[in-house]
């Protein structure tokens, strides 16, 4: 064994050691909503180094990367046996994309990588790269795991090698081991990304959300988060699409929107948190927005609180896609504490905690967007009057308190 050899490895090791036991802190202030943690949760630095180097020191003297890592992002989410587990979404240099399971005891940090990266069935030609996932327990008890593949569009003209077309895989397991990959689901859509799997069963059905496309970027006349039932995960057909979240022009979500995790159930509704995207100079900005749906009617946004929930800052603004936030996963303790688990500009994973109070006040009481200039300063006023008389009466409170 070189000497190279041995003081890379030992140096590598060391270094990933010390990030993956280094202890996370809540950032102070924030928003009352939710508060972000200071670092990402699950990084490229945190895949195994087995990973990527070849441990032999006859073939590989330099202990040279044989297989890079580009970034770990856009993770799904679930609690499973205690432990909070990510299946994030890993990128390679060559820009495949691949799911990889990483737990945590407590949520926040701490997060390791399983052995190996997560394997189901595949077709080389129909699935050049997966991404996205989102877990869900159904009621039927599989956890499901629905993603996006993509291939290239066998219409494209051969100069073409941009257009693509995108679909949702379904696998399911019971254990985030063995995986079975069923049929990828059907709808009249050419593209689908950004497909959730409900829950529950509605009227006997499975529950989908969609985002239905003309085209692979362009929304075209489709676009929004769309809501369909399947008869069967075996065969899983959706005949019929209703749109429940529209875009809108000069909103967060004018360009593009789709449903971020499976929504949360409470009292009031059904919690979502979604995407939205807008189109700048400098490219897609995409930000996370809150709404709620009807409990009996999974199909009525009951509460939509305007303008974005979170949007990248500082380091998060900064990535491969950057000015980008996206969440496809969140866990719901049975205390009420919820963890948004997002990525930010397509390169790694952060955590913000709330509750569901906190989560269900914010999207009540949060004025809705109306839609001009105007009515966002009347919005401003109306909370100067209101904070006017409020303060007005702590006095007297304040007074009969001294007295
Ligand atoms: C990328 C995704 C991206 C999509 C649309 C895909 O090829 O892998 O990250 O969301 O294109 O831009
Ligand atoms: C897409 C998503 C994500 C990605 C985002 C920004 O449309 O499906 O995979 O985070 O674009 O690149």
């Amino acid at each position: 064994m070189t000497s190279i050899f041995r003081n890379r490895m030992e140096q590598l090791q060391e270094a990933q050691e010390a990030l993956l036991s280094r202890e996370n802190q809540i950032e102070a202030e924030g928003n009352g909503i939710f508060s972000r943690y200071k670092h990402p949760v699950l990084t490229a630095g945190h895949v195994p180094l087995n990973w990527k180097y070849d441990f032999d020191s006859e073939s590989n003297p330099y202990f040279m990367e044989r297989i890079g890592v580009n970034a770990v992002f856009n993770a799904g989410a679930i609690k499973f046996g205690g432990k909070y587990m990510l299946v994030a979404r890993v990128e390679g240099a060559d820009r495949k994309s691949f799911f990889a399971v990483a737990e945590s005891d407590n949520g926040i940090d701490g997060f390791r990588f399983w052995d190996q990266p997560v394997v189901f069935d595949t077709c080389q030609e129909a699935d050049t790269n997966l991404y996205d996932m989102r877990l869900v327990q159904h009621q039927d008890g599989w956890i499901y795991g629905l993603f996006c593949t993509e291939k290239r569009d066998p219409d494209a003209p051969v100069g073409d090698q941009t257009a693509a077309v995108a679909q949702c895989g379904i696998i399911r397991t019971k254990d985030l081991k063995k995986w079975d990959r069923l049929p990828d689901l059907k709808t009249t859509s050419l593209q689908q990304r950004n497909v959730v799997l409900h829950p529950e069963f509605v009227n006997g059905k499975y529950a989908f959300y969609t985002r239905p496309q003309d085209s692979f970027i362009e929304a075209g006349s489709g676009g929004g988060i769309g809501f369909g039932l399947a008869e069967s995960m075996e065969y899983p057909v959706i005949e019929h699409e209703d749109i429940l979240y529209r875009k809108e022009y000069h909103t967060v979500y004018e360009a593009k929107n789709g449903q971020g995790p499976a929504p949360i159930k409470t009292e009031r509704g059904w919690l979502h948190l979604a995407h939205g995207v807008r189109n700048t100079a400098a490219g897609l900005r995409y930000v996370l927005y809150a709404f709620m749906t009807d409990l009996k009617d999974l199909t009525k946004v009951i509460y939509k609180p305007g303008g974005y929930f979170l949007a990248p800052e500082g380091e998060e603004r900064v990535g491969d896609v950057s000015n980008v936030v996206f969440c496809n996963g969140w866990i719901v303790d049975s205390d009420g504490k919820v963890f948004i688990y997002y990525a930010s500009s397509d390169t790694r994973m952060h955590v913000a905690i709330s509750t569901v109070d906190q989560l269900v006040d914010y999207v009540v009481n949060t004025p809705e967007d109306g839609l001009s200039s105007a009515k966002s300063v009347e919005k401003i006023i109306a909370l100067i009057d209101k904070n006017k008389e409020s303060v007005s009466n702590w006095g007297t409170k304040a007074i009969s308190v001294n007295s």
